[in-house]
């Protein structure tokens, strides 16, 4: 028999279903389990004077997994959506040891057992709801002629900084592991693609102990030719996210809100911008925030935060792009006009989600802006994509776990398949 999904169980029909036991209530004559599948929950009634039941129940424990075959009936006493499932065959396909787990667990417990907690209805709606954002940012690019590149994650030399770059062994030499594809979808805009994004890993060697630092995350990462200004990307990037949180309000709000406690905000377009400058001059007047002074030229933490409550105040939106950083604290490869980086932060709920711009694409500025920071033999190839003809373009990444995470509210850690940090690399 074809298992059932356990959503779609009607009355009146002979099935099959395949899942974990959520609960077991025994009584003398009867047996109540609850088995749960990713689909739904139904109770299955055990007539305990069957001796097999009698029998499989001694040994069955919560969280096993079971093969259930039977009629399903309709029961006005049955809590759970009036049916139950009357087996006459029932299976333990696997058996479980006692759980090692509680809501209450440590963080660090329930990522040691990680698994466990993909069971619970929170973490299937988070894998479902970012498989959605991604897959809408996806088609999104899909309809605007955009292409997909899987860039090399090993490669010889760094690729933002130098800093924060895990070194591996290659074969008696050193490699490094990809801090950001930035070079590759600059050479894919030098190969003439016009319009290229990734999805992929990206890592990064910071001793960060934060709610939003992880050593390995995946990147959303675009880049396309041909744009006047990083504006255009600023548009692209606010246009593709409220395409994306249009989707996932419409599919999957009302359970964030019933889960997550948190409303899906579909932001309205365009999204306000700030200077840095006037932000901090903002943070100031209404919050009495001082910047330190060596930070001025940047987005400190408490800024982001404090951004958050400002840009809710002064234009009710989640969303601010930040503008005008120091040339001293932006990577090399952002334009600059009057010295000034053509590029931006964008914060969303306090956090920064992503770092954009437009890029130099003229050969000999590239190779002088490279060089103020004593970057040579490491950009060498790099500055080669720029030699044969390069159009002017412009890009971003974007954290998509930071995307999960502010989406839903919780920690990084809780918003990750599997969590990387300094002090963690298993399971
Ligand atoms: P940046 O270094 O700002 O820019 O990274 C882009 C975005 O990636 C996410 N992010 C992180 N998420 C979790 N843990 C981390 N340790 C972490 N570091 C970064 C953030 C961030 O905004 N090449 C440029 C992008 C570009 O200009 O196209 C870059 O990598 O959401």
């Amino acid at each position: 028999m074809e298992r059932t999904p356990i959503k779609n169980l009607t009355p009146g029909r002979e099935v099959k279903i395949q899942g974990f036991v959520e609960k077991i209530r025994d009584t003398r004559a009867m047996a109540f389990l609850v088995v749960r599948d990713r689909s739904g929950k139904v109770q299955v009634t055990l007539d305990k004077t069957n001796p097999a039941f009698a029998q499989l129940l001694a040994e069955l424990t919560a969280e096993s997994v079971v093969t259930v075959e039977g009629y399903v009936a309709g029961n006005k006493n049955v809590k759970l959506n009036g049916i139950e499932l009357l087996p006459e065959v029932l299976r333990v396909e696997s058996v479980a040891a006692p759980i090692p787990l509680t809501k209450d667990s440590a963080i660090d417990v329930k990522l040691d057992y990680r698994w466990l907690c993909f069971r619970g209805e929170r973490e299937q709606l988070l894998f479902r709801a970012q498989t959605l954002m991604a897959a809408a940012m996806r088609s999104f690019l899909l309809a605007r002629g955009f292409v997909e590149i899987h860039t090399p994650k090993l490669i010889g030399a760094a690729s933002e900084s130098g800093a924060d770059v895990f070194e591996v062994g290659y074969f008696g030499r050193k490699a490094y592991l990809a801090q950001s594809p930035q070079f590759y979808k600059q050479m894919a805009m030098a190969g003439g693609l016009e319009r290229v994004f990734e999805v992929g890993p990206v890592f990064r060697a910071e001793k960060s102990y934060t709610s939003r630092h992880t050593t390995e995350f995946t990147g959303f990462d675009l880049e396309f030719s041909y744009i006047e200004s990083f504006r255009d990307v600023m548009r692209l990037e606010a246009e593709l996210l409220a395409h994306a949180l249009g989707e996932v309000r419409a599919q999957y709000g009302e359970e964030i809100a019933r889960l997550y406690d948190v409303e899906v905000v579909v932001p309205a377009l365009p999204f306000p911008e700030i200077r840095l400058g006037d932000l901090y001059a903002e943070l100031e007047k209404r919050y009495g925030y001082a910047v330190p002074e060596q930070e001025r030229g940047d987005m400190t933490t408490e800024a982001e935060q404090l951004a958050y409550r400002f840009s809710m105040e002064e234009y009710g939106h989640e969303f601010l792009f930040i503008t005008g950083f120091a040339a001293d604290k932006r990577a090399f490869y952002h334009m600059r006009e009057g010295g000034v980086p053509q590029g931006y932060d964008l914060v969303w709920r306090g956090v920064e989600i992503t770092t954009g711009a437009q890029r130099e694409h003229r050969y000999e500025r590239l190779r002088s802006q490279a060089q103020e920071r004593g970057l040579g033999e490491d950009v060498r190839f790099y500055l080669e994509f720029f030699k044969y003809g390069c159009p002017p373009h412009g890009g971003f990444g974007l954290g998509l776990d930071r995307l999960t995470m502010l989406l839903l509210n919780i920690p990084i850690k809780e918003a990750m398949f599997l969590f990387r940090g300094p002090n963690r690399l298993t399971p």
